[in-house]
């Protein structure tokens, strides 16, 4: 059977995947969702798992021969419990927004309130914004951050009392803060609202305690495992389960949403993959990496507060920053196009209360984790910052762009992939 190589068999998919390469070889990664697995991880993902169906749970499958299976997906909720101090957990969401779609599922009704980040202010579409199907489901209220860049409390809690929430969700996919769990589980309890965190971004930094942790605290938490946490794309949920009834019974919600509720058979090669990088997010080298993810971001900030930059949030406390480039005559866009034509790969990105439309905002949203991955620290951030400024200040000239390329494939040259 099978015999040809990619290459031999398929040699378009093989060029666009080496270009690919080239890409992540020669250029700057800052989308702060983004990251470089490990060849472990590569070679887990790209196993023979992928044959195999296992619709179910281990011990609990539809399919025959899934003794090994079942192995692989035990294999990965055990360190993803260590990691997060969670009593439960489901490995096999896709990805965040089926995690977070399945949680909906199973813990509200349908016209119920959830409050969630408005989205210019850090928060996620799958948080209910009107484009998305769950907002024509759920009654999605919008909180904001205040003028200081932080989680207004005062004014969630005067919308919790207003609104009656099932539920309050935080977490965010732009937001640079750290969030306090407590004062926020508080409100919640006084108006009989569940909390739901989503830490995609910064799982990995939770799991390296460097950031508050929520799955002590809140109901429900759901994250992606490939960005801060550097697995493989996909998603997983968290629970309190096990000794109270109550929560048991969530736990068995939760599972019974994901499958069979939305998901069919778990992509068991993913699985693994996820496996094995909890397992890396366990070793002390990446409590190591985590911390510099935060350092290198700090030192960005500075750089770029320096250089007359608009942070918004005032800052960062963890692995992002979202900064406003009005104030360089430029759009988010034509910051995103500039960068990527001098190698340095960004987002645009809303800023809050953004008057411009999100195809072409007032933000660019950059971050430090598949950076820091390669090696790169304070010395590089610096010399980073700089690029991004060159590029920013002369987007409109070519010659420049090309000579800023070039400096950065120079810098990628001594912080080699793989
Ligand atoms: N798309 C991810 C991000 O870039 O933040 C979130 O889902």
């Amino acid at each position: 059977m099978h015999k040809q190589t990619l290459k031999q068999f398929d040699p378009d998919i093989n060029a666009a995947i080496e270009r690919e390469k080239q890409r992540q070889e020669e250029g700057l990664e800052m989308i702060p969702s983004e990251n470089f697995v490990s060849p472990a991880v590569l070679e887990a993902l790209g196993s023979i798992l992928t044959n195999k169906y296992a619709e179910g749970y281990p011990s609990k499958r539809y399919y025959g021969g899934c003794q090994f299976i079942d192995e692989a997906e035990q294999l990965a909720i055990a360190p993803a419990k260590q990691l997060f101090n969670a009593e439960h957990v489901n490995v096999q969401p896709l990805s965040g927004a089926p995690a977070n779609i399945a949680v909906y599922f199973a813990l509200l009704k349908p016209g119920e309130t959830v409050l969630g980040m408005d989205l210019s202010h850090g928060g996620h579409l799958t948080h209910g914004h009107p484009v998305t199907y769950m907002a024509q489901i759920f009654n999605f209220v919008r909180y904001k951050t205040n003028a200081e860049g932080k989680i207004d409390l005062d004014n969630l809690r005067q919308m919790a009392l207003e609104h009656k929430p099932k539920m309050i969700l935080v977490g965010y996919s732009a937001y640079s803060r750290e969030i306090e769990y407590e004062a926020i589980k508080k409100i919640a309890d006084e108006v009989g609202a569940l909390t739901m965190a989503d830490i995609a971004h910064i799982a990995g930094l939770i799991a390296a305690g460097e950031m508050n942790n929520p799955v002590p605290i809140f109901d429900v938490v759901t994250t992606t495992t490939h960005k801060t946490l550097r697995g493989p794309r996909g998603g997983m949920i968290m629970c309190r389960g096990g000794m109270i009834m109550c929560k048991e019974k969530w736990a068995k919600q939760i599972d019974k949403a994901v499958f069979p509720g939305l998901q069919g058979g778990p992509h068991e090669n993913n699985i693994a993959a996820k496996a094995v990088a909890f397992k890396e997010a366990l070793e002390p080298e990446f409590s190591d990496y985590a911390r510099q993810i935060k350092i290198n971001a700090k030192v960005l900030e500075a750089e770029f507060i320096k250089r007359n930059y608009k942070l918004c949030f005032g800052g960062t406390d963890n692995h992002l920053l979202l900064i406003d480039v009005t104030n360089k005559g430029i759009s988010g866009k034509q910051a995103q196009i500039a960068l990527d034509a001098a190698g340095i790969t960004v987002n645009k990105n809303m800023v809050p209360d953004d008057q411009r439309s999100p195809m072409d905002p007032s933000g660019i949203r950059l971050g430090t984790p598949a950076i820091t991955t390669r090696g790169m620290k304070e010395t590089e951030m610096v010399q980073i910052a700089d690029h991004i400024d060159e590029a920013i200040k002369n987007w409109q000239d070519q010659a420049r762009l090309t000579s800023v390329r070039q400096q950065v494939i120079e810098l990628t040259k001594k912080f080699p992939l793989y």
